[in-house]
């Protein structure tokens, strides 16, 4: 399976993750101090989802995230020192400080945004897609979600009229198993997201969340379709946050998830996954790991100081581009 997919593809995909990881985990720190202050949601553990969905993807693609798009943004090319900037709360931001962790923004490399109202951002793909279908410009859109957004309605009115209209848009459901504090035996009679897909008419997969390579195949394969007009797809990805819902704890004392599931998901560690493999098949040395690790971390410590060092907003300019002046 991997050999189809060449070592530079491999090893960027690996520098992804990495990176992602890495931020995530400095993120964590710096929510014990006083430097970040904003809500913020972290994505330690789902990195193969967003790095095997946008290496399918080119730059011009559009992708839309949730409040926990960190990974998402990274992936697609998103500048790490302006989102560190933007998780300060200052100018340099990619939302200039005013939105923070939930609102991420980076047009030029079709990062349209991402919005903490659960279940938003789905139809918001579904019209970039209608955008591009006007326009035939041969761009795929593509919502990233949880599986707690998947019991919103507007979750199924999104995929019926990308469906009618054979919509170039691609639904990347991150099922990993919670909503919030909630689980999903709790919420739903059934564990099989996927087939939401057959009602509307059009195809419906799940994949291994945490393993990079069939995540990237599975989207390389919906980008095709999208892009030759055949219309949208459902991809649920199975996975698992590592963290609580919100803030750098692990959640293992608030009674609602067990040690023994987080080790169990701990053992399927994305990294882990990918690295062995490259090991394996020799796409990669674990020096040249090692390296990428240390490339990653002063990348992190660079963008750190960046934000450190930049201006917070003026006070008299604070709801500037937060409302509408028209
Ligand atoms: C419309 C709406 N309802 C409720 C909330 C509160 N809320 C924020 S995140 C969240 C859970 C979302 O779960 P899921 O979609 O599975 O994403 P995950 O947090 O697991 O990544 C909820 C209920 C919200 N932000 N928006
Ligand atoms: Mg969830």
């Amino acid at each position: 399976m991997t050999t189809s997919i060449d070592q530079i593809k491999q090893q960027s995909m690996l520098r992804h993750l990495i990176r992602i990881r890495q931020f995530e985990d400095r993120v964590a720190d710096l929510l014990d101090t006083d430097d970040i202050n904003c809500p913020t949601h972290l994505y330690t553990g789902q990195e193969a989802v967003a790095v095997g969905v946008c290496q399918a993807l080119s730059i011009d693609d559009y992708i839309w995230g949730t409040h926990r798009s960190h990974g998402h943004y990274l992936a697609k090319g998103g500048n790490m020192d302006t989102m560190m900037a933007e998780l300060y709360g200052k100018e340099t931001g990619c939302s200039h400080g005013r939105g923070g962790s939930m609102h991420l923004l980076a047009k030029e490399v079709g990062i349209l945004g991402t919005v903490p109202m659960v279940g938003a951002t789905i139809p918001m793909a579904v019209g970039s897609a209608l955008v591009s279908s006007i326009k035939k410009d041969q761009k795929v859109s593509v919502a990233f979600f949880g599986d707690g957004a998947t019991e919103e309605g507007v979750f199924h009115e999104a995929l019926n009229f990308a469906s009618l209209k054979k919509l170039p848009v691609i639904f990347v459901c991150e099922n990993n198993l919670y909503s919030s504090h909630l689980r999903i035996e709790d919420r739903r009679s059934q564990n099989n997201i996927y087939k939401s897909a057959e009602a509307h008419g059009m195809e419906g997969i799940t994949v291994d969340g945490n393993n990079t390579l069939d995540v990237y195949q599975k989207a390389v394969e919906a980008v095709t379709k999208a892009r030759s007009g055949l219309g949208p797809t459902l991809i649920e990805c199975k996975t698992y946050r590592w963290r609580g819902h919100v803030g750098p704890s692990w959640d293992l004392d608030v009674n609602i998830r067990e040690k023994e599931e987080l080790d169990h998901w701990m053992e399927k560690d994305p990294i882990e996954i990918l690295s062995k493999e490259m090991i394996q098949t020799n796409e990669i040395t674990p020096q040249d790991l090692d390296a990428i690790k240390q490339a990653v971390a002063s990348e992190i410590e660079s963008s750190v100081e960046f934000a450190r060092k930049s201006p917070f907003p003026d006070v008299k300019e604070l709801s500037k581009n937060v409302y509408s002046s028209s």
